[in-house]
């Protein structure tokens, strides 16, 4: 069958591109059908360009059409956590993290790993066992791509699941449900680089997409996004199944876990 979708990918820095040592501002990954692309080309500049870490002078925007066959995943049950402080909703995703199988000593070299990391743009990929980082890209990290959930799907489920919309779980939710639909994916644990946006969360195929209220302080800066993984197969066909595998998120009613 002749597939009609197409992978939006926006990248935006200051004080240069990136690779010139501009700082990132912001990112964005849309997989829409032709119809689409105008309307999510534009999304994604808004995106860049309205920023709560600053306007950028560089942006990149990359349409490709999709080759492989898109993936349908239903997305992960979401459980919402709300805690009364940074060390409460820390200590909550160090505890799930552990119930996802992810050992305690891993964590400790996996947080130490994030502290020398001054800025990344994608994410970090740890291996369970040994907690060593092993994807290699720097401060590039690795950029899940190719996934998207239909808005009008995703309104609809938010409104089934009483959660006001907002466009970040729509992103959130489509990446987490990607990744942890691998089955090399042990955990995930995720805050955002905005310095408005403090809710984060730690997601795996069983504990689904568990919201944490609180993760880090306003104005902090520092984001994170670990994949715990298990690193038994090459991890070059897991990096391609987040950068290249297509998955769109089906949540229409009959297919809601
Ligand atoms: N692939 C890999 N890593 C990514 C990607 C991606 N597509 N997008 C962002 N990252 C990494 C990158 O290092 C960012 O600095 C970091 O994650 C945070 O990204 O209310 O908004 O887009 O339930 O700032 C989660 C909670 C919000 C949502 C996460 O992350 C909710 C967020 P941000
Ligand atoms: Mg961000």
């Amino acid at each position: 069958m002749e597939q009609n979708l197409y992978s939006i990918r926006m990248r935006a820095a200051k004080g240069g591109a990136h690779k010139k040592g501009g700082k990132h501002i912001s990112g964005g990954e849309m997989l829409l059908p032709y119809e689409e692309i105008k309307k999510g080309v534009n999304t994604l500049i808004d995106k860049g360009f309205t920023h709560s870490k600053g306007k950028p002078n560089y942006m990149k925007i990359t349409v490709e059409q999709v080759e492989s066959p898109v993936q349908l995943l239903a997305p992960l049950h979401i459980n919402i956590n709300e805690v009364k402080t940074v060390q409460e909703g820390q200590q909550l995703a160090q505890n799930l993290l552990i119930k996802s199988g992810v050992p305690q000593i891993t964590i400790e070299k996996a947080y130490h790993t994030l502290s020398l990391i001054k800025e990344i743009r994608g994410a970090i990929l740890i291996d369970n066992h040994s907690g060593e980082r092993v994807d290699g890209r720097a401060e590039k990290g690795v950029r899940v791509s190719q996934m998207d959930w239909n808005q009008q799907h995703f309104m609809k489920w938010a409104q089934r699941q009483n959660i006001p919309f907002n466009v970040r779980l729509l992103e959130a939710l489509s990446l987490a449900t990607k990744v942890a639909n691998h089955p090399n994916t042990i955990a995930e644990l995720c805050w955002s680089d905005d310095p408005d946006y403090i809710t984060g969360y730690v997601a795996s195929k069983e504990l689904g997409y568990q919201r944490i209220s609180k993760l880090k302080n306003y104005g902090d800066e520092r984001g994170c996004r670990i994949f715990f993984i298990d690193c038994s197969t090459t991890i070059g066909t897991y990096i391609h199944y987040l950068e290249k595998i297509p998955v769109l998120l089906d949540s229409e009613e009959n297919n809601d876990r």
